[in-house]
């Protein structure tokens, strides 16, 4: 079993290359931010109490997010193993996700963090704003976003630092070329 995280700011690609993740590698893609999505478009009691603080740009509580993640570890008891695009964002979910792994006895393998400067990030989320209507990829929302980011999320990079599973990828150029970055890493550790 093959466990990872794709880590990074938001916009920084992560939803991006796990589709090309999931294709080349077989593994069960768990998007946080995929799943509130659905929640909030199908109007679920979650999705209306999830959608007060992703309008606002703020991380919806940790208790909700992980309580999410439990549910779709269960659901999928043999797997090649997951992608977590967008979960952990704070060290409280991180440690509750090493516990649930651990249970299972299969821990996180590798955490990718794509870096990409902040000019480029806003860039990218303003751009899909003006297609998509994503009622959070407004300026004043994406401000908040990254403020969120280095308050909350940029902590999780040191925790896993710790556990020597953290690799920085570079997260800008075209999306084929950081891929092929992404390959590498994995692929390292597969064949090791
Ligand atoms: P998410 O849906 O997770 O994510 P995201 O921040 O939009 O970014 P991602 O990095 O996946 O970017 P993408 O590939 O789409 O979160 C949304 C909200 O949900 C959060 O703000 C929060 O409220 C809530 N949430 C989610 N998870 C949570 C958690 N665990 N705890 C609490 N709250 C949570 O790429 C962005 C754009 O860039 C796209 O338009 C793409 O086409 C473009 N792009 C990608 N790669 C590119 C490249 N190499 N070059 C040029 N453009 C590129």
């Amino acid at each position: 079993m093959f466990n990872l995280v794709l880590f990074g700011p938001p916009g920084s690609g992560k939803g991006t290359q796990s589709n090309s993740i999931i294709d080349k590698y077989k593994l069960i893609h768990i998007s946080t931010g995929d799943i509130l999505r659905s929640e909030v478009n199908n109007e679920t009691p979650l999705g209306l109490e999830a959608k007060k603080y992703m309008d606002q740009g703020m991380l919806v509580p940790d208790e909700v997010v992980i309580g999410m993640i439990s549910s779709k570890l269960d659901e999928n008891p043999q797997v090649n193993g997951f992608i977590f695009d967008g979960f952990p964002r704070t060290v409280a979910q991180a440690e509750a996700l090493d516990n649930l792994l651990d249970f299972k006895n299969n821990p996180i393998n590798l955490v990718l963090s794509l870096q990409v400067s902040e000019e480029e990030l806003k860039k990218r989320l303003i751009s899909r704003g003006e297609v998509s209507g994503r009622s959070d990829d407004t300026e004043a929302v994406i401000v908040n976003r990254i403020k969120e980011y280095h308050a909350k999320t940029a902590p999780v990079a040191e925790y896993y630092k710790t556990t020597e599973k953290l690799i920085e990828v570079k997260g800008e150029g075209e999306v084929d070329q950081v891929f092929g970055l992404i390959s590498a890493q994995i692929d390292s550790l597969i064949e090791a």
